[in-house]
């Protein structure tokens, strides 16, 4: 290892840390963890930044001075630490007020609950100094399909998103909304399952300019989808604005593994997309490499910190690795050999129209298909040079 954590921005959720291990069919298998203890264990470990739900931070329930006594610790905490809130979130899926639905409930008044819950929480994040307001609708779903008017359900939805865009203009919060897609769980079909599906709504929006994606590695291959390609193409709109890393083996419940501890070769991808998928080479992203991850069940606290820092050594394990990849020659050669540089160059010559193309027959007539069906593909070689700069074999 040559680089040290501090060289890039890593972020954690409190939630992720501070998961107690209770699942849908065990009880919790460590305490409780104070956000004040998470904070400064995470910046020892060499996290820059830490992001919440409002219930991670103050518990659902308390009053107005206990809220502000849990603000006032934690602010202390990233004082004296010197961590940043990059972004922050709204807990819309724990108390069973959500259980139909949140900014999408059938129920009116539980929607407009649900906004003036993230209104709240917004207020917080913006004296934090978050840039980013990531919302994952978790609740906003259906398990039986009649029991919701599915186009009402995305109007509400757009509503919601628009209100709530207006908002952080109207108080000048300068905040970027970053949606997260997930295909199911905990409900049983959720709305905007995937990155696609979320790109499309955007695109319906008063406010289409601050919102974006928070894309999760997991939630895409719970799909069965290629996370690599996900972000690339939200990349392409200028709609990452947030990212979270963790790991996931293919289609089954949320796994929320550590980063690389799921599919390791997709991970490498998606670190070289990150890293080296920009303008000639240099980082395709420079926001915080979010990690939204749960420790396994079975660890204790220590297990915690032991999983909260590998996350930040795999990612810059593969960020080694890519870059030893992109400065191999053999690479660059296999690259060129399967003519990858040569999908950047334009189909059509400069000025060139349809009629042009029409009568050029060197693109038809006299064009051999059978012989350029024959070229080679040339991409085993590459997968295998990935595999040996991933394995530490070259
Ligand atoms: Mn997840």
């Amino acid at each position: 290892m040559t680089a040290e954590p501090r060289d890039v921005p890593f972020t954690f959720g409190l939630w992720t840390v501070g998961w107690p291990a209770r699942d849908p069919f065990g009880d919790a298998t460590r305490p409780a963890l104070d956000p004040v203890e998470s904070v400064h264990r995470l910046a020892e470990l060499g996290a820059s930044g830490v992001t919440f739900h409002d219930d991670d931070l103050v518990p659902s329930g308390s009053g107005d001075a206990d809220r502000s006594r849990h603000v006032e610790r934690f602010k202390a905490a990233l004082e004296e630490t010197g961590l940043v809130v990059p972004m922050a979130t709204t807990n819309l899926f724990t108390h069973p007020v959500f259980k139909e639905g949140a900014l999408t409930a059938n129920d009116r008044d539980v929607r407009r609950y649900a906004l003036r819950k993230v209104m709240r929480n917004m207020d917080l994040a913006a004296e934090l100094g978050a840039r980013t307001y990531v919302l994952w609708g978790g609740r906003e779903g259906a398990e039986v399909d009649s029991a919701k008017d599915l186009r009402a359900a995305l109007d509400r939805y757009r509503e919601g998103i628009d209100t709530l865009a207006q908002y952080s203009e109207d108080r000048g919060y300068g905040l970027r909304f970053a949606l997260e897609p997930k295909p199911n769980e905990p409900r049983g079909d959720i709305f905007l399952p995937t990155i696609g599906h979320a790109l499309g709504f955007i695109a319906t929006l008063e406010h289409a300019d601050l919102v974006g994606l928070n894309p999760e590695v997991g939630h895409e291959q719970m799909a069965g989808l290629n996370f690599t390609h996900g972000i690339a193409q939200a990349l392409w709109q200028g709609k990452l604005f947030h990212i979270d890393l963790n790991g996931q083996h293919g289609p089954k419940y949320d796994q929320d593994l550590v980063f690389g501890h799921g599919d390791l070769l997709s991970a490498f991808a998606t670190v070289d997309l990150l890293e080296h998928g920009g303008p000639d080479g240099g980082p395709a992203y420079d926001g915080p490499r979010h990690f939204d991850y749960k420790p396994l069940r079975t660890e204790d606290l220590d297990g915690v910190w032991t999983s909260a820092a590998a996350n930040m050594r795999t990612y810059l394990l593969l960020r080694e690795r890519a870059r030893a990849f992109r400065a191999d020659p053999e690479v660059a050669e296999a690259l060129a050999a399967a003519r990858v540089p040569e999908l950047a160059r334009p189909t059509l010559a400069d000025g060139e129209s349809p009629a042009d193309l029409l009568a050029d027959r060197s693109a038809f007539e006299e064009f051999d298909a059978d012989a350029a069906g024959r070229r080679p593909g040339g991409q085993v070689r590459l997968a295998q040079l990935a595999v040996e700069h991933l394995l530490g074999a070259r």
